[in-house]
């Protein structure tokens, strides 16, 4: 008899286990991976925003570096921003507070295509609405943001 309970006592314990093993593996770490769905206009919008990187920007004396100082863009419509280096200088496109999109990762040119060298673009999509302050890492006084509004989404 009480060898008998101990068998039934083992596999309930196996069984409890391999339910939380499957329970972690297939429902907890798929939901805690998973990216938010969002809409495609948010992923892929139809319009873009663009930002020109001014020659002489390498200079303090050189204030309207990154034109226009504030890019203003809607959520859906126009979220995904260009930046084009017009300079001679390569530059970089850094968020002031590291942040990182949910969808598209760091907001920095140098973390995925490096400096923005002369007549090249750096592009961002940015799937929140927010307000994402950024500059330059080699010319600090280089200094920007970018205004996502929420529009329709
Ligand atoms: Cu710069």
């Amino acid at each position: 008899m009480e060898n008998q309970a101990a068998g039934i006592s083992i596999i309930a314990f196996i069984v409890a286990v391999g339910a939380s093993m499957g329970y972690y593996q297939f429902i907890y770490l798929p939901q805690a991976n998973a990216k938010p769905i969002l809409p495609a206009q948010v992923l892929n919008p139809p319009q873009t925003t663009k930002i020109a990187i001014s020659p002489g920007s390498s200079q303090p004396s050189q204030t309207k570096n990154f034109v226009p100082k504030e890019g203003d863009a809607v959520l859906g419509a126009s979220n995904k921003v260009i930046w084009t280096n017009h300079d001679t200088v390569p530059h970089s496109v850094t968020s002031d507070n590291g942040y990182k999109d949910l969808i598209n990762g760091q907001f920095n040119s140098i973390s995925s295509i490096g400096l923005v060298l002369p007549q090249k673009t750096y592009q961002f999509t940015f799937t929140t609405d927010g307000t994402y302050p950024y500059h330059c890492e080699p010319h600090p006084w280089m200094t920007g943001k970018i205004v996502i509004a929420k529009g329709k989404f």
